[in-house]
């Protein structure tokens, strides 16, 4: 049976978790309020959102409830598929979000069969860069500060591609878009070992994103998904070597059982997420500086209501970012230099398995948001409202279901 502490902080310790907890945003995907699926079949949603206005609001709405998410990060083709406008910069801010992360999408198109900056024919690599280039111009009309990279550029049989030209051929498209990315633009290099591909991926651990983004420039860094991991991988490891590294550019936060599963964070391992906190927690705690990370959620919410999910996640990662808050940081360091191996690890446990709602409670109310986002949320009315309008918008439009994810 977990024990459940009692949280018991000095008023100046108190004080700084607030305002640590306070500054701590994260950003949202536009595709987790789109009707999504699995390869075998999609389950559609009413409430689900059918164009760009609908997943900023709902964005919009889960800024509202949790005061954690002014920004949505959006996918090009996904989500300006007739071309992008200033008028998306309006509509956003309409809704209270404003536009994060620009994510070019590189594996839809057909001429991406077999890959996009790694492709060996030469047209296909320069339509690739040109798409970058063009998403960077979106960023920069948008003021986004970030373009989100993620390839699924590999093979799926030996000797079917070269892997030392792929690896040139992907570093001269990152150095091409570094040079255009405006100053205050940074690269964000994602790696996934697995899927599409299935021998290998081009960008296929932290070790290959961080030489890509050290090759691209100096404003390029690695993100970290935290399902794109094989099993049994050491995530807070990596986080930790990054950091100190200071290559470490973001996050896509999600929970996972046995791939890639896009399942709201903490759902099957609160303890992973809580280590990659404490591994930042402690760096922040040590320089009295804010790490600058780009924090986003990336989940599909194939069976559960999009924006509940959404805000059960915002939740919860607050959660657990307290707990590593409230971790004995001098106590740790004591043990640590004791060797006291028990001591070391029983002072993360005692954190983790504390209650931190009477911390949340104060800072909720700090930010001016309900006490418990989720429960409001699901009181207010929204989604039922939502399944209505989007119910019959779907009609007008004479689509069968919703979503403008392909
Ligand atoms: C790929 O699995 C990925 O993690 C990339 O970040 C994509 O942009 C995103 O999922 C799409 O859902
Ligand atoms: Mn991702």
């Amino acid at each position: 049976m977990a024990r459940r502490d009692k949280l018991l902080l000095s008023s100046s310790a108190q004080e700084r978790a607030v305002r640590r907890l306070k500054r701590f945003q994260i950003e949202v995907p536009s595709w987790g309020f789109a009707n999504t699926g699995t390869r075998f079949g999609k389950f559609s949603q009413d409430a689900a959102a059918v164009d760009l206005g609908d997943k900023f609001a709902d964005a919009g709405i889960t800024h509202q409830f949790t005061g954690m998410t002014p920004s949505v990060a959006v996918h090009v083709l996904w989500d300006f598929p007739g071309g992008f406008d200033k008028s998306v910069v309006t509509l956003a801010r309409k809704h209270g979000v404003r536009i994060g992360a620009i994510n070019p999408n590189l594996f839809q198109d057909q001429c991406y069969k077999f890959g996009s900056v790694c492709n060996s024919d030469a047209r296909i690599r320069r339509r690739a860069v040109k798409h970058m280039l063009d998403s960077i111009e979106i960023g920069r009309q948008a003021k986004s500060e970030h373009l989100s990279l993620w390839f699924a550029d590999g093979a799926n049989y030996p000797g079917q591609a070269d892997i030392r030209r792929r690896k040139k051929w992907a570093t001269s498209a990152l150095q091409k878009a570094h040079k255009t990315m405006p100053r205050n633009m940074t690269m964000l290099v994602e790696y996934k070992p697995f899927e599409p591909a299935a021998y290998f991926t081009d960008f296929f651990d932290w070790g290959s994103s961080y030489l890509f983004a050290k090759a691209a420039g100096p404003r390029a860094k690695v993100l970290v998904d935290t399902g794109h991991h094989l099993l049994g991988c050491n995530i807070e490891q990596i986080v930790a070597w990054l950091i100190d590294e200071k290559m470490l550019g973001g996050f896509h936060f999600n929970d996972r059982k046995y791939a890639d599963d896009d399942l709201t964070v903490g759902s099957i391992d609160p303890y992973q997420a809580f280590r990659i906190f404490n591994e930042i927690v402690a760096y922040e705690w040590e320089t009295g500086r804010d790490l600058d990370i780009a924090y986003t959620i990336d989940q599909s919410h194939n069976v559960k209501p999009k924006v509940q999910a959404t805000i059960q996640t915002v939740c919860m990662v607050q959660e657990l970012f307290a707990k590593a808050m409230i971790v004995d940081r001098k106590a740790l360091a004591a043990s640590q230099a004791s060797q006291d191996t028990v001591g070391s690890e029983e002072i993360l446990r005692r954190a983790f398995l504390t209650d931190v709602t009477p911390l949340l409670k104060v800072v909720r109310k700090a930010m001016k948001v309900p006490a418990d986002p989720l429960s409001a949320y699901r009181a207010s009315g929204y989604e039922q409202q939502a399944a209505v309008q989007r119910k019959a918008k779907r009609k007008a439009l004479g689509l069968s279901e919703g979503g403008s994810y392909a």
